[in-house]
């Protein structure tokens, strides 16, 4: 039986000498309930009186090496496994990091938002509408008959035949004078259509900003006063504004704006194609017809209007000479801005 235990230590420490040793199931096999040592104990009972206490301790004796011999091994176990922890998950603190990518709005957006806060700051609110709209708030109530040749050059997409995509923001203009009453003091910006082949300085969609303001006394000089305050604010201090009469059917009289070039003062040169001033958009007293359909009486209110493209004032600002690019989304064009 002495040489029992003594096998059954040996076979422990054999088990136990390798680096990956199970140690749940060794402690099972060698001192669980039915395990080696136990069936030794067992058998005590067949051993005479005076063997019985000497073999009782060196039982005891070879349980509490084996006890020890894995609790050591355990320890051994864990701080192998931190070891190697730490060798895979190994950080070089030094190595530099990598700068997240930081986001950054469009040009156009962000060209739009810069035209929205100088009209806020003037004191003007942002109204939105339909994009998809009645042929009656497109054309109609703009003082655009049927067979009207603005039609034409507005030419834009039916859904059917008086519904259509807007050629202009204008829609939500004449909405806005419909169920409020002066003092109007508006912007509309957003997306509009017309049916244009893509080129250079053209899409089938684009993006507006217009403006209306309706009360009592409101004059050109409002409108002038208001347009060079954007100029300034948009191109420089030094920018100036000229009115060009022309002829749009919603506004009398009415006007094509240019401002004088920000990159020669005036002189001529690329960007403004020797002329010193740069077409930048249209505006006009609103006609009283159009006034009048929104029910707003012209003999007591007056009002002025403007149009500007998004695309147009981008283009201008940062010397894109072709539109495509705004629409490519090639990063490599956007990260100039
Ligand atoms: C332009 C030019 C001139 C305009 C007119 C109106 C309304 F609704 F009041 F009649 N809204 N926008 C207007 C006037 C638009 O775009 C080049």
């Amino acid at each position: 039986m002495k040489q029992k235990l003594e096998e059954i230590r040996a076979a422990a420490v054999a088990e136990l000498s390798s680096a990956d040793a199970d140690l749940e199931a060794l402690r099972i096999r060698f001192l669980g309930k039915k395990g080696e040592l136990t069936a030794v104990l067992r058998g005590m009972g067949q051993l005479t009186a005076e063997e019985r206490p000497v073999i009782g301790q060196l039982a005891n004796e070879v349980r509490e090496y084996i006890e020890n011999a894995i609790a050591e091994k355990a320890e051994t176990q864990k701080t192998a496994a931190l070891a190697k922890k730490l060798e895979e998950e190994r950080l070089d603190v030094t190595m530099p990091g990598k700068a997240p990518e930081i986001g950054k709005r469009h040009p156009l957006a962000q060209v739009q938002k810069d035209m929205e806060d100088i009209f806020i700051g003037m004191g003007f609110s942002i109204v939105e509408g339909p994009e998809v709209e009645y042929d009656y708030y497109n054309f109609q109530a703009l003082n655009i008959p049927e067979n009207h040749p603005a039609r034409d050059t507005q030419d834009t997409f039916y859904i059917t035949e008086n519904i259509l995509l807007r050629s202009q923001t204008s829609p939500v203009q004449v909405r806005t004078m419909e169920k409020q009453r002066p003092p109007i003091r508006i912007i509309s910006p957003g997306r509009v259509y017309r049916s244009d082949a893509v080129d250079a300085s053209h899409s089938p969609l684009f993006h507006q900003l217009e403006g209306l303001v309706v009360d009592k006394g409101i004059t050109m000089g409002d409108l002038k006063g208001t347009l060079e305050t954007f100029a300034k604010t948009m191109f420089g201090e030094q920018t100036q504004i000229r009115f060009r009469p022309h002829h749009f059917p919603f506004t009398e009289p009415s006007a094509e704006v240019d401002v004088s070039c920000f990159v020669c003062g005036g002189k001529g040169c690329k960007l403004c194609k020797g002329e010193g001033w740069i077409e930048i958009l249209g505006a006009g007293m609103v006609h009283p017809n159009v006034l009048r359909g929104c029910n707003i009486d012209p003999d007591e209110y007056s009002g002025f209007a403007f149009g500007m493209g998004v695309e147009r004032i981008t283009m201008i600002k940062y010397g894109i000479d072709d539109m495509r690019y705004l629409y490519e989304n090639d990063v490599r064009f956007l990260n100039q801005f």
